[in-house]
């Protein structure tokens, strides 16, 4: 493709659309295909499904997968950088406990960007992944009211241990529950560079704001129904339908769409076809889970909801997306409140979002970095006119 050869023709009915299919830059972590869902660097998704997040997390910021001695470097490299200063704590407790844990996420990363702000893009991404673990099982602990005897940070442990051994739950198993959360980091944590909470977090950036502000403001994107926190909605509507029996979940199902109510789990932006990460988590739930209740019912629901909704043309994938596993599989390792599961993809995404905002802020246009984002947009009902 020449310089001058375009790309792509705008006509008016593309206007209003969320910049659907319009190209707008270059990514370097990830592309999304229809079919085969996320590669990240070039690798499908579920061939990196079993890698640890410390490796993926490598391999979004320097886009080779580690030999065995860059792994164990870049490990080491990171659990230098995972120490959380001791007033993110304090922070948290001022916050309400009923506010939503997206908001708390998003406030402890500004707080440590208050804090620990360097201005350099790599290192400031990297802080923030390190610090990542630690400040979520604060904000757990301390927004259910656990802040008391909150066993020390052990950083020499892996990202996912540290996170679980400050949890320190009473009556789940660790290993599992390890298991569980280091597949989701890894499927979640990059997603091409259009979706909304990564293109929100890069054009916050394209106006020189920190690391830290553009990743907050990334998560708040995140949290929307549509967006991110279906994987809430998701589970919520999974305990509300309680039943795996295929007659009452298809009336459930057409009782949503009846009342206009989003078929949670469902469809895709990009995809059509079941994303494969939705695929890695049924393979994983059927070997861990196949008996839990909650299990049974999205099993049900991933055969019995894309014929109901490819009966409705417009829409554009009936399949199940990334949205419809994790609930259940969260909820069977002992997190039974889905308000916390979007925190999980937004952990996960700092990494992806991290990457993305370092490449174009300092490799895009031969180094110089991507310009400030400014879109145009077509006046509407705005006659020229004047005050008398
Ligand atoms: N349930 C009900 N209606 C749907 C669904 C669904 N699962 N999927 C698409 N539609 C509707 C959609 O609302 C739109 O309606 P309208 O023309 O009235 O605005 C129409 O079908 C065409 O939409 P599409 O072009 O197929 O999809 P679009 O790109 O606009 O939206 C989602 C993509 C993911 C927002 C949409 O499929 C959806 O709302 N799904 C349910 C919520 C969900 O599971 N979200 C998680 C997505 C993953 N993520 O992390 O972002
Ligand atoms: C996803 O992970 O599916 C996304 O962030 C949504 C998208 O790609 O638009």
């Amino acid at each position: 493709m020449t310089q001058d050869e375009p790309m792509f023709t705008v006509h008016t009915s593309h206007l209003n659309t969320g910049l659907r299919g319009v190209p707008v830059g270059t990514c370097r972590t990830s592309f999304v295909t229809p079919t085969e869902g996320v590669h990240y660097c070039g690798y499908p998704i579920a061939e990196l499904a079993h890698y640890t997040p410390e490796d993926i997390v490598y391999l979004l910021f320097n886009k080779e997968l580690p030999s065995p001695e860059q792994s164990t470097q870049f490990k080491a490299d990171l659990a230098a950088r995972g120490r959380v200063p001791e007033s993110v704590a304090a922070v948290f407790s001022t916050l309400p406990k009923d506010g939503h844990p997206m908001d708390w996420l998003s406030v402890g990363i500004h707080t440590l960007g208050m804090l620990e702000t360097t201005g350099d893009w790599k290192e400031d991404a990297l802080n923030l992944i390190a610090r990542m673990p630690r400040m979520m099982g604060l904000m757990f602990r301390i927004r259910e009211g656990r802040g008391d005897n909150i066993p020390e940070d052990d950083l020499s442990a892996n990202m996912v241990q540290r996170f679980v051994r400050t949890l320190d739950m009473a009556g789940v198993d660790d290993r599992l529950m390890e298991k569980i959360l280091a597949t989701y980091l890894v499927l979640n944590m990059d997603h091409g560079g259009g979706n909304l909470s990564t293109f929100t977090g890069k054009a916050i950036a394209s106006g020189h704001a920190t690391v830290y502000s553009s990743i907050a403001g990334a998560m708040n994107a995140l949290s929307g129904p549509l967006h991110g926190r279906a994987n809430q909605s998701c589970l919520e509507f999974v305990l509300r339908i309680g039943t795996s029996d295929p007659g009452e979940v298809e009336a459930f199902v057409r009782g949503e769409l009846a009342a206009k109510r989003p078929v949670f789990g469902f469809g895709h932006a990009v995809l059509r076809a079941e994303d494969p990460r939705a695929t890695v988590q049924f393979a994983l739930g059927e070997e861990l889970c196949p008996d839990d209740e909650n299990f049974k019912i999205i099993r049900t629901l991933r055969e019995v909801a894309p014929r109901v909704l490819s009966e409705n043309k417009k829409i554009s994938n009936p399949n199940a997306n990334v949205d419809i596993a994790s609930g259940a599989l969260l909820h069977h390792v002992g997190f039974k409140d889905p308000t916390y599961y979007t925190t999980f993809f937004g952990w996960a995404r700092v990494a992806g979002i991290g990457a993305q905002i370092i490449d174009e802020r300092t490799v895009m246009r031969a180094g110089k970095g991507t310009p400030i984002y400014r879109p145009k947009y077509i006046a509407e009902e705005q006659e020229l006119r004047h005050v008398d």
